[in-house]
């Protein structure tokens, strides 16, 4: 029994590295506006700079979920808010985008309304029930003033008054 989950733990994650392209990415979250227009302008971002075209090469680059609370769907039944993660994608020819802080990663909520920071990673923790998710995304160190590799995480929320985060967090008072 323990190899034959070993096995399917396996065939999972080779199933996520098939690669495919702008035209299929496209079909995934075609009720989606704005996640339509984060994958045209990467692979527009590939042509100009002769580097190929868009690739996506896993799964984690194109998630359906809820960022804004509100456990929408769309036409089609998929989670209606969306994160575009370019950590999972490049250019055929090469990289465009991948520093040592991470690859934009966008939010998409309700298909329409997005905002993206660069990074190498994002996570969703809720405080609780009647709180809007918060997004937490690692950050390159220089965004906390430390050096590159230091842990540094912006939090974000999502909600009626769009994409909220720390302005000044050296401001303390109250
Ligand atoms: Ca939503």
């Amino acid at each position: 029994m323990i190899r034959t989950a070993a096995i399917f733990a396996l065939l999972g994650s080779a199933a996520t590295a098939e690669q495919y392209y702008l035209s299929e990415a496209l079909e995934i979250a075609k009720g989606a506006p704005a996640v339509i227009e984060v994958l045209t302008n990467a692979n527009a971002e590939c042509v100009d700079g002769n580097a190929g075209e868009l690739v996506i090469f896993d799964d984690r680059a194109i998630v359906a979920t809820d960022l804004d609370g509100d456990l929408g769907r769309d036409d089609s039944g998929q989670m209606d808010d969306w994160v575009v993660d370019l950590n999972y994608a490049s250019c055929t020819l090469g990289a465009l985008w991948a520093g040592s802080g991470g690859a934009p990663i966008s939010f998409i909520r309700d298909g329409s309304e997005s905002a993206a920071w660069t990074g190498g990673s994002w996570e969703l923790i809720r405080f609780n029930e009647y709180l809007p998710v918060v997004i937490l995304i690692g950050r390159h160190g220089g965004a906390c003033d430390s050096y590159g590799a230091a842990p540094c995480v912006q939090a974000v929320t999502v909600s009626d008054e769009g994409f909220l985060t720390v302005l000044f967090p050296e401001q303390n008072d109250r």
